[in-house]
């Protein structure tokens, strides 16, 4: 957690002025439902007690001036010429502000500082959580009147156009909506939602970060969407009520992709079964039959994997490792892929344990430290201050 008192004193530093308006949006955990979002189709996440923070003040002219703490740098431009730039960090900002723009609303310039406590690059949508946090923050700085809703929504589009990942809608949703002690299931098509309570029993979620960021990741996603995109295309000739994935079926799979391209098959097969999946995960989480949810959530990995092909050397490595071990009942990567966390359901006080086990040969194989992130599900953005 970052304080409130050194954000303002960091903004003061940097920019000179008092910040008018602190904000935060968090990092966020997917329980199950993994590249189901841009499929119309159906996640279980909910944010995170790590977030990207915010201080923002109004300035007399047109100009932006940003800074980010992480990368000790800084960042201006001029409200007339918002345009992606080359300085990555700057674009999710920059595509927040495009988005505003975009939808007929005038906002004057501004000063913004950035710091955060979500891991970089860990799967824990850092990302979207910056988009969220400038977006609440400026929609509340000059008087938007946009809802949690629009805010989501903004933030994917800042993503698709100013960091080219054409992604779904979860993390940011997660990251603006979601309460805490509690999972959100999302209908992805209607964005119409419920809270599940998130309670484990005996049990609690740790996150293992494999340390590894794969740079094909973003085109590789990317890559993913355009055949889930082909198969719908295919069978929406002979089926044109079908709009998406959502409204596929395994016979119309088997009808009509198959015979065509064998890899566009398996991947949509895999979107559809990880919605039942889901089904039958958040079932289980009603009824508190951890046991249940853990096997759904292993049975994803190897879909992840061996079908959908989005997962790593090491994260299959954690996952395998995980299934010898009585004390966690389910595992799987998390998010995008090729890297970032695996999520775990494991015995109440036994992740430092298990971590200090696995460490030494994961080190070994790969070369790369094992870092262990404990998380509470948590309540999505807000104004501190
Ligand atoms: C990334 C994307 F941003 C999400 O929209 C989602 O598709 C996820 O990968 C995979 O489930 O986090």
């Amino acid at each position: 957690m970052i304080e409130s008192l050194q954000l303002k004193n960091r903004f003061k530093e940097v920019f000179g002025v008092e910040p008018q308006l602190l904000a935060k949006s968090p990092g966020r955990i997917n329980i199950i439902g993994e590249h189901t979002d841009y499929n119309d189709g159906f996640v279980l996440p909910t944010a995170i007690d790590k977030a990207i923070y915010v201080a923002v003040s109004k300035r007399e002219d047109n100009c932006i001036h940003l800074f980010a703490e992480d990368f000790n740098q800084g960042f201006e431009t001029d409200l007339k010429d918002i345009k992606p730039s080359e300085v990555a960090w700057a674009n999710y900002i920059l595509g927040v502000v495009h988005q505003i723009q975009e939808r007929g609303k005038i906002i004057s310039g501004f000063s913004l500082y950035l710091d955060g406590d979500v891991p970089l690059g860990a799967g824990l949508s850092s990302s979207a959580a910056v988009e969220c946090a400038v977006g609440f923050a400026l929609n509340e700085l000059f008087g938007l009147s946009f809802d949690r809703k629009d805010i989501a929504r903004i933030g994917q589009l800042a993503e698709h156009t100013y960091a080219g990942v054409k992604c779904g809608i979860m993390d940011q949703f997660a990251s603006v909506l979601s309460k805490k002690d509690h999972v959100i299931k999302l209908d992805c098509r209607s964005l119409d939602f419920e809270y599940v309570p998130l309670e484990l029993g005996d049990y609690e979620i740790v996150l293992f970060n494999t340390n590894v960021k794969h740079s094909l990741a973003s085109s590789a996603y990317n890559n993913r969407r355009e055949l889930c995109e082909r198969g719908v295309s295919w069978v929406g000739e002979k089926y044109p009520q079908v709009r998406s994935l959502r409204d596929v079926t395994l016979d119309m799979l088997d009808e009509i992709v198959r015979p065509k391209d064998e890899d566009t098959y398996v991947k949509c097969k895999y979107v559809i079964q990880e919605n039942e999946r889901l089904a039958n995960a958040c079932r289980a989480l009603e009824k508190g039959n951890i046991e249940e949810l853990g096997r759904q959530m292993f049975l994803a990995h190897r879909a992840l994997s061996s079908e959908y092909e989005v997962s790593c050397d090491e994260l299959d490595f954690l996952v395998d490792y995980v299934a010898q071990v009585p004390e966690v009942v389910g595992a799987r990567m998390m998010g995008g892929g090729f890297g970032g966390c695996t999520i775990n359901i494991i015995k109440k006080g036994y992740g430092d344990t298990l971590a200090n086990q696995i460490a030494p040969q994961y080190k070994e194989k790969f070369g790369l430290e094992l870092e262990v992130i404990f998380v509470n599900a948590d309540e999505g953005a807000r104004i501190i201050e």
